[in-house]
C-alpha cells in the first residue's frame, strides 16, 4: 500500500513573488541585522514587541522548490503527496485580484504535480473574497484539472465563517463536483486569550492550542447553523484529527440537547447529530504527534477516516512539510514526522489494515488517487 501525505504544503513561484512584494501580512522579509528571509503568516506576529526569533519563521526554498519536496518524500518513504498552498491562501487578496490569481496559483500548482506523475496531487485554492460565481466558476474549472483532488480552505470562509449562508452556493458546488474540502486553521484565537506574556512563548499557544480550537469552533459553527443537514454529502478533511472536535463531540451535542433556545430552532428530531457527521462527512489528517490524540479521534470517527497520518477509515497520515522542521540539522529524517509516524504505528500496533489504510488505502480511496 502506498504511504500518502495529505497534509503537505507549498508556495508556487508567483505566490512567493507576491509574499516578496508586500509590507502587511502575508509578507516576506528579513529584520537586519539578521539578513535570512521569513515568512510572516498569522496575525500581528510581525509585531515589534515580539522578539525577533518569534517574528515569522525562517523560510528557504522547502517551501516553494518542488525538488525539495520530493526529496523530503524520499527521506521519509512518502510514495504520494497531496500539496495545498499554506495559510492563508488567498484569503488577503482584493476582490478584483482574487479570481485571476487563484487561476495563476492553480494552474502553477497542477503543472508542479505534472512534473512528478503519480507521486504529487493537490487540493486548489478558492479566490474565497471575490463574488460567489467567480468561486463557483474557479471550483468548476479546478474539478476538470487532472491532479486536483479537492481544495484548501480556512475557517473564514468568506469573511464571515463556516456558518456563513452566503456560503451555500460554494458547499453545493463542492458537493457536486465532488471535491474534498481540506480545513485548515489559520487565525487562531484572539491574542487576548493568551495573556500579556504570550510573544515570551514563541509560536507555542497559537499553534497547539489556537489552530486546533479555531478547527472546532469553525465545525462547530457549521453544525449548529445546519450546514450538514443541508448538504448531506459534503465531504470536509480536518487538519490536525479535527482539533480538539473528536474529544469535545460529547460535550457539543450535550450542549445542544440542553439548549433552550436551539429547541425551536434547530427541530431537534431532525437534525443530524456531530457523531453522524463525524462517522459520514468527516475525515481527519493524523496530524497530532501522539498516539493519545490518534486513538480518541479513531475511536470518535472510525479508523477508516483518518489519513496519513495513517490506516483507519476516516484518518489519512499527514506531515505539514515544511512547517516544524528541526531546530538543528536538517539532514535527518524529522522527529515531527517521526512523531505522527510512531503514534500511527503505536496506536495500531498489530493490526497492519488499519495501519496501511490511515497511511495510504484512505487518501486513495476518499481523493480517487490514480495509481502509476
Ligand atoms: O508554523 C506555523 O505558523 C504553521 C502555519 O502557519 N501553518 C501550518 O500549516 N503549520 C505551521
Amino acid at each position: 500500500m502506498p504511504v500518502v501525505d495529505i497534509h503537505t504544503h507549498v508556495y508556487p513561484p508567483s505566490f512567493m513573488d507576491l509574499l516578496r512584494s508586500r509590507s502587511a501580512v502575508p509578507y516576506i522579509r528579513s529584520f537586519p541585522p539578521d539578513t535570512s528571509p521569513r515568512l510572516i503568516i498569522l496575525p500581528g506576529e510581525d509585531s515589534p514587541s515580539n522578539p525577533s526569533t518569534a517574528r515569522g519563521r525562517p523560510i528557504g526554498p522547502e517551501f516553494y522548490d518542488i525538488s525539495k519536496k520530493i526529496e523530503f518524500m524520499g527521506k521519509h518513504r512518502i510514495d504520494i503527496s497531496v500539496i495545498s498552498l499554506a495559510n492563508p491562501w488567498l484569503d488577503f487578496l482584493p476582490a478584483d485580484d482574487a479570481g485571476p490569481i487563484a487561476q495563476r496559483v492553480n494552474e502553477e500548482i497542477n503543472e508542479l504535480c505534472d512534473q512528478y506523475p503519480g507521486r504529487l496531487f493537490a487540493f486548489g485554492a478558492l479566490p474565497v473574497s471575490a463574488s460567489r460565481e467567480v468561486i463557483v466558476m474557479e471550483i468548476a474549472r479546478l474539478s476538470e484539472k487532472k491532479y486536483i483532488k479537492g481544495v484548501v480552505m480556512g475557517s473564514s470562509g468568506l469573511g464571515r465563517g463556516l456558518d456563513d449562508p452566503a456560503l451555500d452556493p460554494i458547499y453545493e458546488a463542492l458537493q457536486e463536483h465532488q471535491l474534498t474540502v481540506f480545513l485548515h486553521p489559520h487565525y487562531g484565537l484572539p491574542k487576548e486569550v493568551f495573556g500579556p506574556r504570550a510573544s515570551d512563548y514563541g509560536h507555542v499557544l497559537a499553534l497547539a492550542l489556537g489552530f486546533p480550537l479555531e478547527t472546532t469552533v469553525a465545525v462547530t459553527r457549521m453544525l449548529l447553523s445546519g450546514v450538514w443537514d443541508r448538504f448531506r454529502a459534503l465531504s470536509v478533511l480536518l487538519a490536525h484529527s479535527g482539533g480538539t472536535l473528536p474529544f469535545l463531540a460529547g460535550r457539543i451535542e450535550s450542549c445542544v440537547h440542553h439548549d433552550n433556545h436551539l429547541l425551536d430552532e434547530l427541530k431537534q428530531g431532525e437534525r443530524r447529530s456531530i457523531w453522524d457527521i463525524l462517522k459520514n462527512n468527516i475525515y481527519l489528517d493524523a496530524v497530532i504527534y501522539s498516539q493519545i490524540g490518534l486513538k480518541a479521534a479513531v475511536d470518535a470517527s472510525g479508523s477508516n477516516r483518518i489519513m496519513f497520518v495513517s490506516s483507519n477509515g476516516n484518518f489519512l497520515a499527514g506531515t505539514d512539510h515544511p512547517f516544524f522542521p528541526p531546530l538543528e540539522s536538517k539532514d535527518d529524517e524529522w522527529p515531527s514526522v517521526q512523531a505522527n509516524f510512531n503514534a500511527i504505528k503505536d496506536a495500531f500496533d498489530g493490526n497492519k489494515e488499519a495501519a496501511d489504510s490511515i497511511l495510504g488505502g484512505n487518501a486513495i480511496r476518499l481523493l480517487k488517487l490514480e495509481l502509476r
